[in-house]
This record gives structure tokens, C-alpha cells and sequence, in this order.
């Protein structure tokens, strides 16, 4: 009988004193709220454990007080018995440099995970990564305190566009049921995530949306986001996605491609979708990736020709029979 892939990671815990995690560059709520819990799990265990990521902590979770023990940094190359890396694609995705010699777990829910570690566990159907936490709680026989509830409460709002991306599954409410029954807050979740916005945020929304462009079917929206105006309205950092929301909602629209100039003539694309139209097939396209409905890519050149020249080429994607691709 094959032993299941949390089975071993509880038992690999068990044998462990000093435990690190870490997850990908560009933090997400799911991978920064999923960690939080993880080390406080770790922790209920009578595990010492450290949370490092590479990147900065992003709005608005960067003025949760809970986060200020999320180090930004790098691992020491040794110190700890093992390692724990959550949503990371691979060891590079981490943005870690010294994790070669380290024990590896590797907890994902993407299906483009390349199965690197000492213990791997994929699992493309999980809402969030949070669940999985949720479920080696469990499996741990961890009871949850309303602190770690709370984070993969707030992690699983986050990953599922407070339950309206293709990931709201019976899995994610009933997760969800578990986290509120355990002291989880919703209302005051939904309040710090999404009800948080400085007003120079609201000004910049106005100045994307006035950027839109539509494909003569009207099926795909592109939005575009420039250095000038976060400059200007001293945004250093920004949430997008409710303005990616907005474009989404558009009648009709299919696919959004959302242009954030990065640097003089580099942009990251973001690409949400609907329905049959897979953002994974179409980020892959450009050298990207990422999950049916949500994905990247970059690109680089003056951004009317290369907005105009992705248009068309997501336009041929979208009418190919085969873009509409099988997970
Ligand atoms: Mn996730």
C-alpha cells in the first residue's frame, strides 16, 4: 500500500526540531496567509519554525500586524531539518538560493509542479494551497486554533476572489465551514482584504479602466497599468486584481489581459478567463504559465504594438479549437 504524500509529511515533521518554510516570489494570500498557519501549526507541535520569502509581503497584507514575523530574506543554507515550500513550481520559484542541501517538502496545488523535493504533494484539485495546510492539520491531529483558522480562512478568500474564480469548490466551502466552526472571522477577513484601499488606489482604478480596449467581437479586454501614474499618485505597490474584476465583468469578455509595465518597455501580463478559455494555454504561449483561469506571461517592446500583437495573437487562440485545451 503506496503511503499518502500528507501521511509522510506528518510523520517527516514529527521527526524534525527546527522547521523553515518558504513560497514563491511575488507573494499571494494564499501562499503568505497558508504559511502563517503552517509555522503557528509547526509550532502547536512543539516545533520551532521560521517563515522567510524572498519578495516583500504585498498590500494590503503588508499592514496586517500578524505578518511582521514573515522575514523577508534568505534562508541560511543550514540550521534547520527540513525545509517546507509551499505553491512553488520549483526550487528557483522560492527565490531561495541556499536550500540545496536541505530535506525538501513541496506542497502545491498547480498542476505545472515538477515534483523536486524529498516529499511531494500536488494536488490541482485543491481550492488553495491553504486547504492542503488544512488537511496536515488533521492529518496532524493539530486542533486549530482560531489564529491559524483565521489565516487559511483568509487565504482561501483571497485565492478564490472571495469565491468567484473556478477554484469556489464544495472542497473550499467545506474547508471554509471547518475554519469559521474553528474561530475563523469572516467579515472582518473580507474587510482587511477587500475593503482597504487608499484613495490613491481608486484614482489609479479610473486611470486603468480608462485604458480598455476590447477586440472588435468584444470578447477579450485589455487593461494597462504605467509606471508614471504610481509614480505620480506615489503608489509603490498595488493590489490589481479587483481592477482586473472590473474588466472581467464586462459582458461578453472572455479572456482580460491586463498590462503592467514593470520597466520601460517590459510588461507582465496577467490573463483571467472564463468558462472554456484556458489562461494557462494562452500564458504558455508566450513562455508563461499558471492555472486554467489565471496566468502570466511578460513581454517586451513599446506597448500599442506589442498590446495589439498579443491581442491578435490571443484573438487566433481563442478561435483555435484546441486553445480551448484540457487540464
Ligand atoms: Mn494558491
Amino acid at each position: 500500500m503506496t503511503i499518502k504524500p500528507v501521511d509522510e509529511i506528518v510523520r517527516k515533521i514529527r521527526d524534525c526540531r527546527r522547521l523553515a518554510v518558504t513560497s514563491h516570489l511575488r507573494p499571494d494570500g494564499d501562499s503568505l496567509c497558508s504559511g502563517l498557519a503552517l509555522v503557528e501549526a509547526f509550532e502547536g507541535m512543539g516545533k520551532t519554525a521560521d517563515y522567510v520569502i524572498t519578495d516583500p509581503i504585498p498590500v494590503p497584507f503588508n499592514t496586517f500586524s500578524d505578518f511582521r514575523r514573515i522575514r523577508v530574506g534568505q534562508l541560511a543554507s543550514t540550521g534547520y531539518d527540513a525545509v517546507v515550500l509551499l505553491e512553488c513550481a520549483d526550487v528557483s520559484r522560492s527565490g531561495q538560493t541556499g536550500l540545496d542541501g536541505y530535506f525538501k517538502i513541496n506542497i502545491d496545488h498547480h498542476y505545472s509542479n515538477s515534483h523536486y523535493a524529498d516529499i511531494n504533494w500536488v494536488d490541482a484539485e485543491a481550492p488553495a494551497v491553504a486547504e492542503l495546510v488544512l488537511d496536515l492539520c488533521e492529518t496532524a491531529g493539530l486542533a486549530l486554533t482560531p489564529s491559524i483558522a483565521n489565516h487559511l480562512y483568509c487565504a482561501i478568500v483571497s485565492d478564490t476572489g472571495s469565491f468567484q474564480f473556478s477554484n469556489t469548490t464544495a472542497r473550499a466551502f467545506a474547508a471554509c465551514h471547518k475554519l469559521v466552526l474553528a474561530g475563523a472571522r469572516p467579515i472582518e477577513t473580507s474587510e482587511a482584504l477587500f475593503h482597504n484601499n487608499r484613495p490613491e488606489k481608486i484614482i489609479l482604478l479610473g486611470r486603468v479602466l480608462s485604458t480598455l480596449r476590447l477586440n472588435a467581437a468584444g470578447t477579450i479586454a485589455q487593461i494597462g497599468m504605467f509606471r508614471k501614474d504610481l509614480i505620480e499618485l506615489n503608489l509603490r505597490q498595488v493590489d490589481t486584481e479587483d481592477i482586473t474584476t472590473l474588466a472581467r465583468s464586462i459582458m461578453g469578455v472572455r479572456v482580460v489581459l491586463f498590462f503592467k509595465e514593470m520597466e520601460p518597455d517590459v510588461f507582465r501580463v496577467s490573463i483571467r478567463s472564463k468558462g472554456e478559455a484556458h489562461a494557462a494555454g494562452i500564458a504558455e504561449h508566450f513562455g508563461g504559465g499558471g492555472h486554467a483561469h489565471a496566468a502570466g506571461f511578460t513581454v517586451y517592446g513599446p506597448f500599442p504594438i506589442i498590446s495589439a500583437e498579443v491581442m491578435a495573437s490571443v484573438e487566433n487562440l481563442l478561435d483555435a479549437p484546441a486553445s480551448s485545451g484540457s487540464r
